[in-house]
């Protein structure tokens, strides 16, 4: 089937990931490649003006919980077979920045970490997911073997909370705390915590952790309802 690459085509794109529509997205996907899509402009265009979206309709209240689980997998299944092509063919993805991001030690919560993680990537950012219930040393060893620009730390639970001041004391105590920013973001975490824990910033949803670490890394970029 002929696919017409246009803003129609991103449009649908993008409207797979706000339906949580997994097997379209893959479809439209492939069949956009076929006829020579620009992965970048895939992602950038379409996945990602969806997950944006559906981040501003669960901020609002206009959708819940399994939607918005449900588009990140969308997101990630679409975005996958894109990044795939990306490399395949040796192009270079803008990226604004790398950040190593995980659920602290005792908390296995995972979708908001993910969702956040899915959206910086769709917004530029290199990701390196570590995954739930991280130790300490992991963040550490994450952030060096990757080096990274930026340490996200995630938790929903109140009684671990103190693993995020631990990670950013080592890092202080190894000397590495100037160079990385960490963010913070989940449910308990407020800014009074960030602030007292020593965090460059707390995220309180996914598009707010764009905002956020674009301001941390200097990165300059049209907000929605602002004129482009
Ligand atoms: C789904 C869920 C679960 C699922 C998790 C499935 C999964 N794969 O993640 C399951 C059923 C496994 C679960 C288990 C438990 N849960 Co639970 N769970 C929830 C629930 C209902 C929703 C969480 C969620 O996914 N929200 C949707 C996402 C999108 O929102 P979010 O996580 O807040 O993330 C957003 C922001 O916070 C922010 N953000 C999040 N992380 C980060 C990180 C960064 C860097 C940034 C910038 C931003 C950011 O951006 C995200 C996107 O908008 C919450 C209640 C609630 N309404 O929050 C309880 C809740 C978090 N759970 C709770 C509890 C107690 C538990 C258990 C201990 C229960 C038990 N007795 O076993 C266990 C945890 C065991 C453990 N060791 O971790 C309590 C926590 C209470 C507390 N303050 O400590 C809550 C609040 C329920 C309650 N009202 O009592 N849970």
């Amino acid at each position: 089937m002929d696919i017409k690459i246009d803003d129609e085509y991103f449009g649908k794109l993008a409207q797979t990931v706000i339906d949580g529509d997994d097997e379209e997205c893959v479809r439209l996907v492939n069949a956009g490649l076929e006829a020579g899509v620009d992965p970048l402009d895939a992602v950038e265009k379409g996945l990602a003006k969806g997950i944006n979206q559906v981040g501003e309709d669960f901020g609002a209240g206009i959708i819940f919980l399994p939607e918005l689980a449900m588009a990140a997998d969308v997101m990630k299944q679409g975005t996958a077979i894109l990044d795939d092509r990306i490399k395949a063919s040796g192009a270079i993805r803008m990226s604004h920045g790398k950040i190593v991001i995980g659920t602290i030690k005792g908390d296995i919560h995972d979708i908001g970490k993910s969702v956040v993680a899915t959206v910086l990537q769709a917004n530029g950012y290199d990701v390196v997911d570590i995954g739930i219930d991280i130790a300490v040393d992991t963040f550490i060893d994450a952030v060096k073997e990757h080096n990274a620009d930026a340490l996200g730390m995630s938790t929903l639970l109140t009684l671990p909370l103190m693993e995020m001041g631990k990670v950013i004391n080592r890092m202080s105590d190894i000397g590495m705390r100037d160079s990385v920013k960490v963010i913070v973001g989940g449910c308990p975490v407020t800014q009074e915590f960030a602030d007292e824990i020593g965090a460059d910033a707390v995220g309180f949803d996914a598009q707010d952790a764009v905002f956020k670490l674009d301001g941390l890394l200097g990165i300059n970029r049209p907000r929605a309802g602002t004129a482009t």
